[in-house]
């Protein structure tokens, strides 16, 4: 089984510090949110840039900032930075952080509710359109799928031409909206998609550390954050996203899986070719 690799979403765009107050707004809460994710054991930082105020931006510049800033204090993390933004924000400004030389970012695909009155909007064309740019800029696209029609598109798009091999998957479950993160869930995913693909889960809420669990015994990754997560326990709050890869690393521990660092990861998920330029 290869080593795993722990993606850390250490701001997401809907948490809020009135949910819990380690979620990092400011650039230097960022860099701190990285770098004890980073030293804890994750090998990827997934990263939504924020205002100081907490309001989520795409703003290219205020990812600039944040990324060079994690980039001084961990230099070899892969940083992958959302192109999914917070719901309701159009295609263009969610993809104006592909303007910058990344290696590494997400691509939705496809549409869901997203609690409440939310929609997060991706058409087909969209999916098309962001996978397209992706290609041009060579930025290694982490495949997010909420639920198995997502999959179905990626595989249908990826037979078209329009999404590139190396696949890696990430089923992000649990979702308002979504798929949920039963076992049942997970090994439908799991089992649809191409044997030579990689995969990583993100559980949302209570799925998070039984959906870690499971992907470390199948041999696929893990990603938490308190993007995904902002308890350690039930009803306990996590001190930081720290707290949370912590608590994966001691899972891969009982269950005999060794962590990936950086480069390692880089080797399983075959980006060899994408990192040459791709860093700010
Ligand atoms: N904030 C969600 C609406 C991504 O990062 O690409 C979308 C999201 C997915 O978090
Ligand atoms: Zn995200």
């Amino acid at each position: 089984m290869d080593k795993l690799i722990i993606t850390c979403a250490i701001s997401g765009a809907e948490v809020m510090k009135e949910h819990n107050p380690y979620v990092p707004y400011t650039i230097e809460e960022m860099v701190r949110e990285a770098t004890l994710a980073y030293q804890a054991g994750a090998s990827i930082i997934h990263l939504h840039a924020r205002y100081d105020d907490g309001t989520p931006t795409q703003d290219k510049d205020r990812y600039e900032a944040i990324i060079k800033a994690i980039r001084q204090a961990c230099p070899d993390v892969i940083i992958q930075p959302s192109t999914g933004g917070a719901v309701g924000m159009s295609k263009e400004e969610r993809m104006q952080v592909t303007e910058l030389p990344l290696e590494m970012a997400t691509l939705d695909c496809g549409t869901l509710n997203f609690g409440g009155d939310e929609i997060f909007v991706n058409t087909e064309n969209d999916i098309k359109y962001f996978a397209r740019v992706m290609h041009e800029k060579n930025i290694y696209p982490e495949l997010e799928c909420f639920e198995k029609g997502h999959i179905d598109m990626v595989l249908r798009l990826h037979k078209k031409g329009f999404i590139h091999a190396p696949l890696h998957f990430s089923f992000v479950l649990g979702v308002n909206g979504g798929m949920t993160g039963e076992p049942r869930d997970f090994h439908f995913l799991r089992e649809s998609i191409p044997s030579d693909a990689t995969y990583s889960v993100a559980g949302i809420g209570r799925f998070e550390f039984p959906l870690a669990k499971l992907s470390i015994q199948n041999g696929g990754h893990v990603r938490v954050g308190l993007e995904d997560n902002i308890y350690i326990d039930k009803g306990v709050l996590a001190q930081g996203n720290k707290a949370l890869v912590e608590k994966v690393v001691e899972l891969a521990r009982q269950e005999n899986r060794s962590i990936a660092t950086p480069n390692e990861a880089r080797k399983i998920l075959r980006m060899e070719t994408f990192n040459d330029e791709n860093t700010l």
